[in-house]
């Protein structure tokens, strides 16, 4: 039996068992038993590398964004419209057949934006190209699902499953577990509060059914099995996700209000234009980008080119922005001047732990100049510290 069967069988198993407190223990174990082998179902088959047949293409700019969706609901047309970069859209299902990229040039930033094949239910399970789009739409920052607004509603929860399927969790944050494996002692269950979901005789259960006997688990919140699944099988991504409602000049203005009304969602209309600037307003917000400008010595802050960094992705506090500008700045930093909106007074003194909100302005004041004239973005302002020049400006009109 291959492993959608066994999945499928399993499924079929959970639907006839009946919800309840005696079948829980049951259930829960079912539960990771299918997650252990959706598990496996991820991984490559063997004898092949792996790669060759996806549709990778190379990452560019600050960020990246992945459409998904049905075929025919016009992911195509917005990547069209949004980038410029043409791709094909017809009226027939299944026009685009691989990753087509373009760039969107938003707020002094480049967000690369993918146009995908459509996908199917069942992609999860290798239905049409749907493995190798969920693949790529994992290498995202940010996922817009695309939906047709005329079409059935439940096409939203179908494509959320099929992701979830393959271990991504949209617009969730991490479990607060704490979970480590132990080589010896037993397994040791704590709760910092009272939990309803789950006790310590289903949470033995379930490490059982995955081989763990030694390990330490600490729910820090109410949480249920699939999140102690979740976090036992640590390969989860956690992206956000915009639920974009497209073509909406084809149905009422009620449908219109009730589809914007839900959660993470936006309505739009390729062919009228409609929103389009709100969609890009709130994939620039969702996606957590950060500008800092950088400002030489005694001069006006070059507003022109920030220096972009992921409040998603590594974080955004000084230190980080010291080492995207060059590995070995953050040795030679004294302290920064930060202006902008993460600062409470201007221009605050801060370390290298502060964090920097968009639009803040930077200047880097190093311990001890060099005379090698400094490096990269920094040269023009590297052999004049501050306070020396300052000095030396006063000094003639003291004497
Ligand atoms: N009425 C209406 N039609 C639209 C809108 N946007 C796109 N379409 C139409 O929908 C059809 C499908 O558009 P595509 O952009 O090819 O859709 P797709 O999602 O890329 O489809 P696949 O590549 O097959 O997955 C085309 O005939 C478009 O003209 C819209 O806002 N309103
Ligand atoms: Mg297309």
């Amino acid at each position: 039996m291959g492993i959608i069967e066994k999945i499928k069988e399993i499924e079929a198993e959970m639907a006839r068992t009946q919800k309840n407190k005696a079948t829980e223990y049951h259930l829960g174990q079912l539960k990771a038993k299918i997650a252990k082998l959706r598990t496996q179902l991820l991984e490559p088959p063997k004898g092949s590398s792996g790669a060759g047949e996806g549709f990778e293409v190379t990452k560019f700019g600050h960020g990246r964004v992945a459409l998904i969706g049905f075929p025919s609901v016009g992911k195509s047309t917005l990547l069209t419209m949004l980038t410029g970069t043409h791709s094909e859209a017809a009226s027939y299902e299944f026009t685009t057949l691989t990753c087509i990229p373009g760039i969107i040039h938003y707020n002094d930033t480049k967000i690369q934006l993918l146009d995908l094949p459509g996908i199917i239910e069942g992609a999860s399970e290798g239905k049409g190209r749907g493995r190798q789009v969920i693949a790529v739409a994992k290498s995202a920052d940010l996922v817009l699902m695309v939906l047709d607004a005329s079409k059935s509603e439940g096409h939203r929860q179908i494509l959320t499953r099929e992701l979830e399927a393959v271990g991504l969790r949209l617009n969730k944050r991490p479990p607060q577990i704490y979970f480590k494996k132990k080589k010896t002692g037993g397994i040791s269950f704590n709760s910092t509060l009272p939990l309803t979901h789950v006790d310590e005789k289903l949470c033995y259960q379930i490490l059982h059914e995955y081989k763990i006997h030694n390990a330490e688990v600490l729910f820090r919140e109410d949480a249920t099995v699939d999140d102690l699944i979740d976090v036992i099988e640590g390969n989860r991504k956690y992206m956000k996700c915009v639920y974009v409602y497209n073509k909406i000049d084809v149905i009422g203005i009620d449908d219109v209000d009730r589809l914007a009304r839900q959660p993470n969602s936006i309505v739009i209309s390729c062919n009228l234009k409609l929103n389009l600037d709100r969609l890009l307003a709130r994939m620039w917000e969702e996606m957590g980008l950060v500008r800092i400008y950088t400002k030489p010595q005694g001069q006006q802050p070059d507003f022109s080119d920030p220096v972009v960094l992921s409040s998603g992705r590594g974080g955004c506090n000084v230190e980080d922005f010291c080492n995207h500008i060059h590995r070995s700045l953050v040795k030679d930093v004294k302290y920064v001047l930060v202006w902008g909106t993460s600062a409470r007074h201007y221009p605050q003194h801060c370390g290298l732990s502060h964090t920097l909100q968009d639009e803040d302005v930077v200047q880097i004041v190093k311990k001890k100049e060099k005379e090698d004239g400094g490096r990269g973005r920094f040269k023009s302002h590297s052999n004049t510290p501050a306070r020396i020049s300052d000095r030396e400006k006063k000094a003639p009109l003291k004497t």
